[in-house]
């Protein structure tokens, strides 16, 4: 594989780094970093310790101490050079992303763009951080709300989205006057490195410690990260089960967490839907990354009047995908992350047939050429299945579609909401009235719920996050900067005299 791109990124061969900026050493064991196209070796990284945690951490709480006085649209002022700079080098990171995620060169693109996208939104509010001011019960006095930066932002990112869900955070993070520090997935080391690479050169020696990344082992680095009190929020995308160590453990020592956990996302599809948008939308979320985002398509809830003839068109539609080289052009399925993932499918479909659900098509590994025989490479299924089959409550990250009946609207939304997962839901329907109901308090319970689009490809400028084990975090777009930052509530008296709240009298007045 040519490797080439890589020094355009900052990251050599021979790169003896897990970046803390451009100014630490770290003493940690060899990462080995293979590419999931054919298992690779692409690159070795020196990992930190526990030890370069805590001197990250503390260079950028000190980094914090001073962005934090910088006046907001000077700070974003640096988001916006870092956010030309992602521009200038949009097709390497996509590249990159490729290289080292497995993603086809169109989403290793897509999530570059979501860089460049969450760096504008975040200096347009710059400008923004508005608080709120409020009547006071009292004369001559007034009351306010203002926002205020928040200290370090520690960030723990997936594999699956290497450097968009960093930005998201971390763009915010900037703006609103915070530092980060960022854990990234042992997977894409190498997306971190740029990101950071990239973000430091604009920031300069100064600044950079603001957005230093450590990367290391999960339990002394991640470990750290929790217990860290100049830490006060962790925003962490990853497993439920991860989730379960994260938020308890950091809530132990008052800290906040984001938490952006697992989805088991389903499109409802009614008899009125237009069964060719429904096609081409269900194949996207269902298959496009490989079935490995937080957002794919997973469950398909059908009306039983049009199922037969929707698996039929999906079917065809699937098995027309092709499989391969995400480098390739015309390649819509790349590999799996890695052969545990490839296991996992092959063990959810397994388990599928033996619930009662019978495989359409795919559900077994894809043949590939001798080059690519590195990688794990699968055939997306379709799984007709019984509503309710045990499997489908289970979040498997590869692309296996469960294709279950519905009679009505009531019992697809029932069906909807019976997992423990709440991230994301989509309606096709050409019905007005079940779309509103869909979106309606009694409907949907996942935090994304769609009309006429699939469940994945959610755009920067909403507040993205679920419900339920999904972990209740927003990040991105809307006020979701709030989480970023520590409100202050502020009463002033422009009076001479000193009235109580609450008409209380203490005392002689
Ligand atoms: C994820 O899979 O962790 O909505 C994030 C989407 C992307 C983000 C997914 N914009 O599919």
């Amino acid at each position: 594989m040519k490797l080439d791109f890589l020094k355009e990124l900052g990251i050599h061969k021979d790169n003896s780094g897990a970046f803390t900026g451009t100014w630490q050493k770290t003493e940690g064991g060899a990462l080995t970093v293979r590419s999931p196209i054919d298992g690779s070796t692409i690159a070795t990284v020196q990992m930190a310790t526990a030890a370069d945690y805590a001197a990250a951490s503390k260079a950028a709480h000190e980094a914090f101490l001073r962005w934090r006085n910088l006046p907001a649209p000077q700070r974003g002022e640096f988001v916006r050079r870092i956010g030309n700079a992602f521009r200038e080098k949009k097709e390497l990171l996509g590249k990159l992303v490729t290289l080292e995620a497995g993603k086809i060169v169109q989403e290793g693109l897509g999530e570059a763009q979501e860089c460049i996208d969450i760096a504008d939104f975040a200096v347009g509010l710059s400008r923004q951080l508005y608080g709120l001011t409020i009547a006071s019960e009292r004369p001559n006095h007034h009351m306010r709300e203002t926002w205020h930066p928040l200290g370090t932002v520690g960030i723990i990112t997936a594999f699956n989205f290497p450097i968009a869900v960093w930005a998201w955070n971390s763009m915010l993070a900037l703006v609103c006057g915070d530092s980060c520090l960022w854990k990234p997935s042992l997977k894409t080391p190498l997306c971190a490195i740029a990101m950071t690479n990239i973000a430091a050169e604009v920031l300069g020696k100064e600044w950079a410690p603001l957005i230093a990344c450590v990367i290391g082992p999960d339990a002394a680095v991640g470990g750290a990260m929790l217990d860290d009190p100049h830490v006060p929020l962790v925003s962490a995308t990853g497993s439920t089960r991860m989730g379960r160590i994260v938020g308890p453990r950091v809530a132990q020592r008052f800290g906040r967490s984001l938490l952006e956990l697992g989805g088991n996302n389903a499109i409802l599809v009614m008899d009125d839907a237009d069964l060719s948008l429904a096609v081409r939308g269900i194949v996207f979320g269902a298959v496009g990354t490989a079935g490995q985002r937080c957002t794919t398509t997973r469950r398909l809830l059908v009306h039983e009047k049009v199922i037969d003839q929707l698996t039929e068109r999906l079917a065809t539609a699937f098995k027309q995908c092709k499989i391969g080289d995400p480098f390739e052009q015309g390649t819509l399925v790349g590999p799996l992350i890695d052969e545990a993932s490839a296991k996992a499918f092959d063990h959810a479909i397994q388990k599928a047939k033996d619930q009662g659900g019978k495989v359409v098509c795919g559900g077994t590994r894809a043949k590939t050429s001798a080059q690519l025989s590195g990688g794990a490479y699968v055939e997306p299924a379709i799984v007709r299945a019984p509503l309710g089959v045990p499997v489908s409550f289970e979040e498997t990250f590869a692309p296996i579609l469960y294709v279950m009946p519905i009679q009505n609207l009531d019992q697809a939304i029932e069906a909807n909401n019976a997992v423990p997962q709440g991230l994301s839901s989509s309606i096709l329907t050409g019905s007005l009235r079940a779309a509103e109901r869909f979106l309606s308090t009694s409907g949907s319970d996942c935090g994304i719920a769609n009309v006429n689009i699939g469940t994945s490809g959610a755009e920067i400028g909403g507040a993205f996050g679920g419900e339920k084990e999904t972990g209740g975090g927003r990040e991105s777009g809307s006020d979701s900067w709030k989480a970023y930052m520590r409100r202050q509530t502020s009463t002033v008296n422009y009076g001479n005299t000193l009235p109580l709240a609450q008409g209380i009298k203490f005392g002689d007045d």
